[in-house]
């Protein structure tokens, strides 16, 4: 499949994302880390290439809407929309401060770029559905992302959800499964078992693909067939491993951790190592494809003509200077949760 972005260039923005979302945590030195760092590939594919959006104008009218609805994992979410100009950098020091704008569960009231409150499971996709459904009535081409968590299919709202988005044929509607096979307390299939979850989906109706989490090309390719499928919603599966990249793939307890110096330093230099070699890969691309056509024919279309092919810059300089967090700041009341 063509498209105008290359897995390469796709692999810069995703190891990006996922080094600023550890000097986020870092900066905080707790967080959520296992289910963030599962969905920095998706992010990479949405942001780097699929979401319409514009950082100059958060509350555009007819931007794509994605709603996380595992919103702890807020932290990924933060990097990504720095990362593409919704806020500074800066900004990320202030994950799960007492009156900052980057709470540990996603808040649009506070956070510019981000599309929904989220956080109590389950509910993300009857928002996300009524979002598509609004678009449909508007007559407005904006479409709906929904970002849920495996574990976040136990709960019953989700099923309802399903139905409804089928029975309405919301094809505008593009939703993924983070299938990490983990939750906050144990390994899904011990806490509620989902059995088959594409299977589930596809016999409410849905348009059902399952990738591999981690290729981002594997996810722009599902993408581009959700978008050019017709008469009901889409689901992406994506397999993927909690934690991915780092210490804490895969382990017991990875869903909110309190993160050492030593750890810490550890995954952050192995990321920016990926990073260097993502970017060298790109670059050595970019040198063949200039190689191959000295003198394009046409001129490439200027970023500005559509925000979303503004590329997301990627620096590995620290997010922040470390801090102690303060007892105020101390994971409480459901930041573990
Ligand atoms: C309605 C509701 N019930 C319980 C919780 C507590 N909780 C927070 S995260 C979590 C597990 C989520 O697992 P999953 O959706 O698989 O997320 P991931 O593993 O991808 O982080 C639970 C039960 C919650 N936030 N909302």
């Amino acid at each position: 499949m063509e498209h105008r972005i290359s897995a390469k260039e796709l692999r810069v923005i995703a190891e990006g994302i996922r080094l600023v979302t550890l000097q986020t945590l870092e900066g905080f030195g707790a967080g959520h880390i296992g289910g963030s760092m599962s969905i920095v590939e998706t992010l990479a594919v949405l942001y780097g290439s699929e979401l319409r959006c514009d950082p100059a104008n958060p509350a555009w009218e007819d931007r794509d809407r994605l709603v996380l609805s595992k919103g702890h994992a807020g932290p990924a979410l933060y990097a990504t929309l720095s990362l593409k100009g919704f806020f500074p950098k800066e900004m990320l020091s202030e994950l799960n401060k007492g009156g900052g704008r980057l709470p540990s569960h996603c808040d649009r009231n506070k956070t510019p770029g981000v599309d929904m409150t989220t956080g109590s499971l389950g509910q993300g996709i009857s928002v996300a559905i009524g979002m598509a459904l609004g678009n449909r009535m508007n007559r407005s081409d904006s479409l709906t992302y929904l970002i849920m968590g495996d574990g976040e299919c136990n709960e019953g709202q989700v099923w309802e959800g399903a139905m409804f988005a089928a029975h309405h044929k919301l094809d505008n509607l593009i939703a993924f499964v983070d299938y990490n096979k983990q939750q906050l307390d144990g390994f899904t299939k011990d806490v509620l078992d989902m059995g088959d979850i594409g299977a589930k989906f596809r016999s409410f109706g849905w348009f059902v693909q399952e990738v591999n989490g981690h290729d981002v090309a594997a996810i722009l390719n599902a993408v581009t067939a959700a978008k050019a499928n017709k008469g009901s919603p889409s689901m992406i599966i994506l397999d993927t491993v909690k934690g991915y990249g780092t210490f804490a793939a895969g382990i017991e307890g990875n869903h909110h951790m309190s993160l050492t110096k030593e750890q810490m330093a550890e995954c952050i230099k192995a990321a920016s190592e990926r990073l260097e070699e993502a970017r060298a890969a790109f670059a050595a691309e970019r040198a063949e494809q200039a190689a191959k056509n000295p003198a394009p024919k046409a001129p490439a279309p200027k970023p500005a003509d559509n925000p979303a092919l503004q590329p997301l810059e990627v620096t590995d300089d620290k997010a922040e200077e470390k801090e102690e967090p303060a007892p105020d700041d101390a994971p409480a009341e459901g930041s573990d949760a």
